[in-house]
């Protein structure tokens, strides 16, 4: 007896899928049509731990902390384009890149508030060649003028000044990597600006900072290049008791201001999740950056896994049309696995959250829901969780040319063997 190869069973197990999805009306080529369109923003800092290529050697600051001494760290620009390009070959799809300032190329120092288009050159070339879009972010940590705590709040003046400055250079290189990519970045600003301990205070650096954006933001830029969002958080390391840019600071600030809201899925309360506060937000702000992260405890950058949180995130931009308001980027950094593989697992199971949710027959649950159908809806919905997605997900990966399953983790392994051993 012959048995069917590899490729039969794929083909069998998508073509009972299908039918078991349609039998929902749910259309599988649809969804993976659709899922094609989507990009997700991979971020650089994934790669090094967050460490930027400024010769300066300087610790991570800002309360942010990535664990590990996993082999292989990437040491120049070239090693973490190298890095980059082996995880986007074994993620299906075509997908951006999420650029900090610190990770500029230049062969001297460059102060942050002089940094400009030419020293991110070789970025928009490399990503041009590769068809990536980039976004960009100010680096306001891990830095002199931030060891105190505050950046764009600052009492000084001239440290706050340092950092509009650095700001509005960062817009500047956002809109050169929009006009010659020709995909608008999102430029994202997040401060780690706070009190460890309960401040005399709350209102004056808040001042501040609402006077700084606005002086940041006061040159309009082309929305075709250059798209600015704000991102919030609940507290920080060494900033528990208080953090300048709360959500209540953002929301009020991007709805005034229309600008983008960042939401990263690790900056509020354990029992609070974004996916409830993205039809709200988007009532007022024009587009949303979600950072897509995992909180465990007091961290907030775990891998991303598939978990019913990243589910109701993505249920939530597909069930209301959300997808073309919504940049979808990362934000973890794990130092203690081979880091292409975290780029890979995370993206992987970003895009696979978001098949489940474009394979969700959403009409009918919310036609259950009308009609006050609750017992119905509940049922369906936990049956929608035994349906093979697994089996969709594995004929998109073979469409787009990628291993399929478990089989990417043979490309880490060679990979690592290969090139991040030698990393001396
Ligand atoms: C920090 C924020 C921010 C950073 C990156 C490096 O809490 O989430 O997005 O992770 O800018
Ligand atoms: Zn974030």
């Amino acid at each position: 007896m012959t048995q069917p190869n590899p490729d039969q069973h794929l083909e069998q197990s998508y073509r009972l899928a299908q039918a078991r999805y349609a039998a929902l009306g749910v259309d599988t080529e649809q969804a993976l049509a659709l899922l094609k369109s989507i990009s997700i923003s991979l971020h650089c800092w994934q790669g090094d731990d967050v460490g930027g290529f400024e010769h300066s050697n300087r610790a991570l600051g800002g309360g942010l902390v990535a664990t590990g001494n996993y082999r292989g760290k990437a040491r120049t620009v070239a090693e973490l384009r190298q890095d980059l390009d082996e995880a986007y070959r074994l993620i299906p799809g075509q997908h951006r890149l999420n650029l900090h300032a610190m990770y500029l190329d230049s062969d001297t120092p460059v102060p942050r508030n002089e940094i400009q288009p030419k020293h991110f050159e070789s970025w928009a070339e490399w990503a041009s060649t590769h068809q990536h879009g980039i976004d960009f972010n100010p680096s306001c940590f891990s830095h002199p003028f931030a060891d105190s705590g505050f950046t764009l709040s600052h009492h000084d003046h001239g440290i706050r000044n340092f950092w509009i400055e650095h700001c509005i250079a960062s817009r500047e290189v956002g809109a050169y990597f929009g006009q010659t990519l020709g995909t608008p970045a999102v430029t994202n600003i997040w401060i780690p600006d706070g009190y460890k301990d309960t401040p005399a205070d709350r209102l004056s650096p808040r001042q501040r900072l609402r006077d700084a954006l606005d002086k940041v933001f006061e040159q309009d830029l082309n929305p075709l290049h250059n798209l600015d969002a704000v991102e919030c958080k609940l507290f920080g390391i060494g900033s528990e008791s208080y953090v300048v840019g709360s959500h209540e600071f953002y929301l009020g600030y991007a709805t005034t201001r229309q600008k983008l809201i960042c939401l990263d899925a690790g900056h509020f309360h354990p029992t609070e999740t974004i996916a409830d506060k993205i039809s709200s937000a988007l009532l007022y702000v024009p587009e949303l950056l979600l950072h897509v992260s995992r909180g465990v405890r007091w961290d907030s950058d775990h891998v991303v896994t598939l978990t019913d949180e990243l589910q109701a995130i993505m249920h939530e931009l597909v069930r209301h049309d959300f997808l073309s308001r919504v940049h979808i980027g990362l934000d973890f950094f794990d130092a203690s696995i081979n880091r292409v593989a975290a780029w890979v697992i995370g993206t992987r199971n970003a895009l696979r959250a978001l098949l489940v949710a474009l394979l969700e027959p959403s009409a009918l649950l919310k036609q259950y829901e009308r009609e006050g159908n609750f017992t119905a809806r509940l049922a369906l919905q936990e049956e929608l969780k035994g349906l093979p997605f697994g089996a969709v997900w594995d004929r998109h990966c073979q469409q787009e040319g990628v291993p399929v399953g478990f089989g990417y983790m043979d490309e880490i392994v060679n990979y690592e063997t290969r090139v991040l051993a030698q990393r001396a």
